[in-house]
């Protein structure tokens, strides 16, 4: 008996495309690589010694502080014994230490200043 040829099969239904159906290319979007960096505060330690005025003068000056905000910075660093001035990238934070950290022994006063994780 002769080989039967098998009858016609109906069209397939149409696919869904994975291209928008216009033949671009679509760029899945991919787990962003990069991590938010670490950040760093800087934190201003109190002395008997440096003066109110010049403690006020560097949260304006270097921390962009207004006067009232200044004020309250250091009266709190003056009476809880440190404070923080702001908080910033690593290298940010490293430079503002080295910038008061220069004021201050340019004008004489043993002010202290350090970073610390945030
Ligand atoms: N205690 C200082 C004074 O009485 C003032 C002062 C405030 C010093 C904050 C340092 O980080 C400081 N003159």
């Amino acid at each position: 008996m002769p080989e039967e040829t098998p009858p016609p099969q109906p069209p397939l239904p149409p696919q869904p495309r994975r291209d928008g159906g216009d033949g671009a290319v679509v760029a899945e979007r991919k787990a962003a690589k990069t991590k938010p960096p670490q950040l760093f505060q800087v934190v201003m330690l109190n002395d008997d010694y440096t003066p109110m005025e010049f403690v006020v003068m560097v949260l304006q000056q270097y921390f962009q502080r207004d006067t009232d905000t200044a004020t309250l910075i250091m009266l709190k660093i003056h009476h809880e014994g440190r404070g923080v001035c702001g908080v910033y990238t690593k290298d940010v934070a490293a430079t503002k230490v080295e910038l008061v950290l220069t004021a201050a022994r340019r004008d004489g006063h043993p002010l202290q200043c350090i970073m610390e994780a945030a």
